[in-house]
């Protein structure tokens, strides 16, 4: 047993599960007419309704209580002071420090990293605006009309999901390309589209040693090169995002056009560092600072807020609740906005490689579930396709709802039939539907007694599936940034509570060096038998199609 599961929080929230497990929300809502009143919270113009959740004030009371003895406070505390909360890497994670709009002091190795992060502002304003105006153009005087983000992972998803939620916001006649996979096609179909004189190709890549990345840099610069016929022309096509000079300059890139980071910004933590610099170029600079401030508001709620009161701490304890105690194994996030339909592909990695882990703090091998599968897709399209599992299927599936009020695209009737989607959604979810209901919608209809006999019991909805609402007023830079912040530290509160590091992602790594001894057996002719079958049998096979002719081979 470990500490937690052995401490007498968890104890009691075990049974309080055997007590409340049966009790249906349905109920829970008609015996209280205040729930909603009772469990909702917000900031600014974000609300979040967690009434349609299998909790009573007992829950909360009992969930809160574990909060505190993994001592969330002072783990907070912690990373807002730029202590190694990274222990593995023995890192600071100062994601906060980069939106500290407020500009007091934060302190990493007795200094304060605040002037070099506004310097880095300073910088990305002046070339984002250089850039947006026409000031800035490409090696033949014509402006920039594209600009391609290369990178993977952390140096891709977050500024990409921000770009594509604030579409809206845009600059006319400037287009944001991101290309991630080390599949030629992400790259050679979006060259397509491009013209080399009017490009800018942002090369993001926190380590510079990133496989993919150099690979998809180093083919675009070729294009870049043979398409223009002037090596001197890559210096105003081609900047670099990274903390690794040595390498940057190395690529060929001016030290002038290097947008720093740190090694205490987290890859999946860069969006609202330079890695975010394809947001400042296609929203402008001052739309850039909007989402910092909106990530730094939700900063200091986090920071402030009693934990009953707090965003983050409270998703955090109700998918502690279901993961832990009903066993759910996965969470679904449906943005009924498809300006955030990256969303869940965002969150996927945020979560997964933050709290994919097993060994907690002191090195030990955790007894009870970490992180959840997070998936989802952009409402309402989820609806016509794995819905039916999240209504009839056997397992648990919390799942959180994010919908604005308002839509950016006003056009007829369509805001109101996506938010009723919505909501019909989370109300069938929690209520369900009762056998007497279905009898009586099926005898309304005329339905025959053999009809009904053969069909009733599939049309009875068991109900009680647990869902959150986010509800905005209007998707703009300043919500995102809230938003996204919220569930950094959701994310961040359960690792506490698990006990583990949030902040490295050892399997990725591994990952990096994994597929350099088998590019090596590719490159020759023959058969190799030195891996596990399976993996000889495949590259064998590929080995086949591959060096059958040279026609193959000019193909790779
Ligand atoms: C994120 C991870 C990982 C990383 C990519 C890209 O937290 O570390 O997703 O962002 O592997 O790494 P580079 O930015 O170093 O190319």
């Amino acid at each position: 047993m470990s500490d937690l599961t052995d401490s007498a929080e968890w104890k009691a929230l075990k049974k309080h599960f055997k007590a409340i497990s049966h009790v249906h929300m349905r109920d829970l809502f008609n015996e209280d007419s205040e729930r909603f009143e009772q469990f909702s919270v917000s900031l600014n113009d974000i609300l979040l309704d967690y009434s349609k959740n299998r909790i009573t004030n007992e829950t909360v009371k009992l969930l809160m209580d574990l909060m505190r003895i993994t001592n969330v406070e002072k783990h907070r505390a912690r990373m807002f002071a730029g202590e190694n909360v990274n222990c593995t890497e023995s890192r600071p994670a100062l994601h906060v420090a980069l939106r500290n709009r407020s500009n007091k002091p934060v302190m990493v190795n007795g200094e304060d990293v605040m002037p070099k992060i506004n310097a880095v502002l300073s910088k990305m304003r002046d070339f984002s605006e250089r850039v947006r105006s026409g000031r800035l153009r490409g090696y033949d005087g014509r402006r920039i009309r594209s600009i391609v983000n290369i990178g993977i992972g952390g140096s891709d998803l977050g500024p990409h999901v921000v770009c594509d939620a604030m579409k809206p916001f845009a600059q006319r006649g400037l287009k944001v390309h991101f290309v991630s996979n080390a599949d030629a096609t992400h790259l050679v179909e979006t060259l397509k589209q491009l013209e080399p004189e009017t490009t800018l190709f942002i090369i993001s890549s926190k380590t510079f040693t990133t496989q993919e990345t150099l690979l998809n840099a180093h083919s675009a610069r070729k294009w870049f090169v043979d398409l223009v016929g002037d090596e001197k022309a890559v210096a105003k096509h081609f900047v670099a995002v990274s903390t690794n000079h040595e390498a940057t300059s190395k690529f060929g890139i001016n030290p002038d056009n290097v947008f720093e980071f740190w090694d205490w910004v987290g890859g999946r933590y860069s969006l609202w560092s330079a890695i975010g610099l394809p947001i400042a170029l296609y929203i402008g600079m001052d739309h850039f600072e909007d989402l910092l401030l909106g990530a730094h508001e939700m900063d200091q709620h986090f920071e402030s807020a009693p934990l009953e009161q707090n965003m983050p701490v409270i998703l955090a304890m109700l998918g502690i609740w279901y993961n832990n105690f009903f066993d759910a194994q996965s969470h679904a996030v449906m943005p009924y906005s498809q300006y955030m339909e990256r969303l869940p592909a965002y969150l996927q990695q945020l979560d997964m490689e933050s709290n994919g882990k097993t060994i907690d703090r002191q090195n030990q091998r955790v007894n009870y579930l970490t992180g959840p599968i997070i998936w989802g897709q952009s409402g309402t399209n989820g609806q016509h396709a794995f819905f039916q599992l999240l209504h009839q299927g056997t397992k648990p599936v919390p799942a959180d709802f994010l919908i604005p009020a308002l839509s950016q695209n006003p056009l007829g009737l369509h805001h109101r039939v996506l938010f009723s989607n919505c909501l019909a959604q989370t109300k069938a979810l929690m209520l369900g539907k009762k056998y007497t209901e279905a009898l009586e919608e099926m005898q309304g209809a005329g339905s025959s007694s053999e009809e009904i006999d053969g069909a009733i019991e599939h049309k009875v909805f068991e109900g009680n599936k647990p869902t959150n609402t986010i509800i905005f007023e209007r998707l703009d830079p300043k919500t995102l940034g809230s938003i996204m912040a919220l569930y950094e530290h959701k994310v961040f509160v359960q690792g506490v509570v698990w006990n583990i590091n949030s902040f490295d992602q050892w399997g990725v790594e591994y990952g990096k060096v994994l597929a350099g001894e088998i590019q090596q057996d590719l490159a020759q002719p023959g058969n190799v038998d030195d891996h596990d079958s399976s993996t000889n049998g495949l590259i064998n096979y590929r080995k086949g199609v591959y060096f059958q002719d040279v026609d193959r081979r000019k193909l790779d």
